[in-house]
């Protein structure tokens, strides 16, 4: 019955991770996957998520299902968090969904249903899962110049030609911040320019923000979403708890769709909800109920905030550290790249034979593109990640 089913080769970032836990050697260091580490190298529970969690264990009561589009606090809270007021609250269609993944995922079967036509253009290079999700719900998924490994930058000219070029209409997925893999990020007078153009070409951006908090601050990281709003543009915006919550596995994550009017943003809800119904029906409970928790009590929202700030400033020294250390061993090498970028990843352009040999040699792990997550390194991490940066680099 089954013969026709081919392996699956797996995710190569979660294979990666995979083969680092079985790695036996004791100085393994993994900088593949993109999770947050803290200096003791482990995966923090943060302060205000305990005490949200704690008061929320004396009362849990009852755990029905949520409606489809999810716990109505959460997606108030979240909305606020994503906005910031840029636009009326009536004019966004918002759903809980489940992590940053969930929401590309609606995002990507809705715009198959309402807009069959559209293309889908995603960052040269992007997020794997970017072209997985979009091509599984049936779109075309094409890329548009960004990143220039000369400079280590965004070819911000390039991407504007390539943009331009596009049929009124397409969809443009754009990293609102903290750019994966590569950590170039635009700056805000680039996105103002981007959003004319976004704007004048008709074109439906779609911002993914799976780090907001992680590249200046929680307010800036939302800026492009906030001003192609606050200037009309339609949009899609998804967003993850996965990170700035360190609440991975709980899959907490919303999708917003900016419309015209009220009645607009109405059909749209129910649009997206029926959409999730198709999919798996409603969002689970227990994360929301943490999140909203912490974002409507002002106390436990300054602690988070201050945390995340904590984390954010943590991963910035981390790449001042890397830089310094590989400065030290390889004066003749540009670093610059590293405190240049901004979030958890930087592309340190070292080629796929290079990033195996760290692997083998040293047992320091890397995504084969050359993807380091400075957010896994910690100061005793820094001097041996160096070496072996230094010795491959070497020869
Ligand atoms: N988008 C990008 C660019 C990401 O890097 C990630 C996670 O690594 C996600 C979306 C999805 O995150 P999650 O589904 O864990 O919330
Ligand atoms: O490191 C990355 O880029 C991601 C991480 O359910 C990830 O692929 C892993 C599991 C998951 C979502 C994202």
């Amino acid at each position: 019955m089954f013969k026709h089913v081919e392996a699956y080769p797996g995710d190569p970032i979660l294979t990666l991770n995979e083969n680092f836990g079985a790695d036996p050697r004791p100085h393994k260091i993994n900088l593949s996957i993109g999770v947050y580490l803290n200096e003791a190298g482990k995966m923090p529970a943060m302060g205000a998520v305990l005490r949200a969690e704690s008061a929320l264990a004396a009362d849990l009561g009852t755990r029905p299902y949520l409606p489809m589009e999810g716990n109505a606090a959460y997606r108030a809270a979240v909305r606020e968090l994503t906005f910031g007021g840029a636009v009326p609250a009536d004019r966004v269609a918002i759903a809980q969904t489940l992590g940053g993944s969930g929401a590309l995922k609606v995002g990507a079967d809705f715009i198959a249903r309402y807009f069959p036509k559209a293309g889908v253009w995603v960052s040269d290079p992007t997020w794997d899962n970017h072209y997985s999700i979009f091509a599984g719900a049936g779109l075309p998924v094409q890329k548009y110049r960004y990143y220039d490994a000369a400079t280590g930058h965004v070819d911000f000219p390039g991407m504007l030609a390539a943009l331009e070029a596009l049929p009124a209409g397409d969809v443009v997925l754009l990293h609102a911040c903290c750019h994966n893999p590569t950590g170039a990020d635009l700056d805000e007078l680039q996105w103002r320019e981007l959003a004319a153009l976004v704007k004048r070409r008709g074109l439906l951006p779609f911002f993914d923000m799976a780090y907001q908090g992680f590249g200046k601050g929680v307010d800036e990281d939302a800026f492009a979403i906030r001003h192609f709003a606050a200037e009309g543009i339609p949009l899609f915006a998804a967003t993850s708890f996965s990170k700035n919550f360190s609440l991975y596995g709980e899959r907490c994550g919303s999708l917003s769709v900016v419309c015209a009017d009220a009645r607009e943003a109405g059909n749209v809800l129910g649009q997206l909800k029926a959409t999730i119904r198709r999919n798996y029906s409603s969002p689970p409970t227990h994360g929301a109920r943490i999140i909203a928790r912490v974002l409507d009590d002002a106390a436990l929202r300054a602690e988070w905030r201050a945390e995340l700030e904590g984390m954010r400033t943590r991963v910035a020294d981390m790449r001042a550290g890397l830089y310094e250390a590989l400065r030290e061993r390889r004066p003749d090498g540009d670093f610059g790249y590293l405190v240049k970028q901004t979030g958890m990843f930087s592309f340190t352009g070292l080629t796929p034979a290079e990033v195996e040999r760290l692997r083998e040699e040293s047992a320091v792990y890397l995504v084969g593109s050359g993807r380091l997550c400075l957010a896994a390194l910690t100061r005793r991490t820094i001097a041996p990640t160096a070496d072996a940066m230094a010795r491959v680099l070497g020869r």
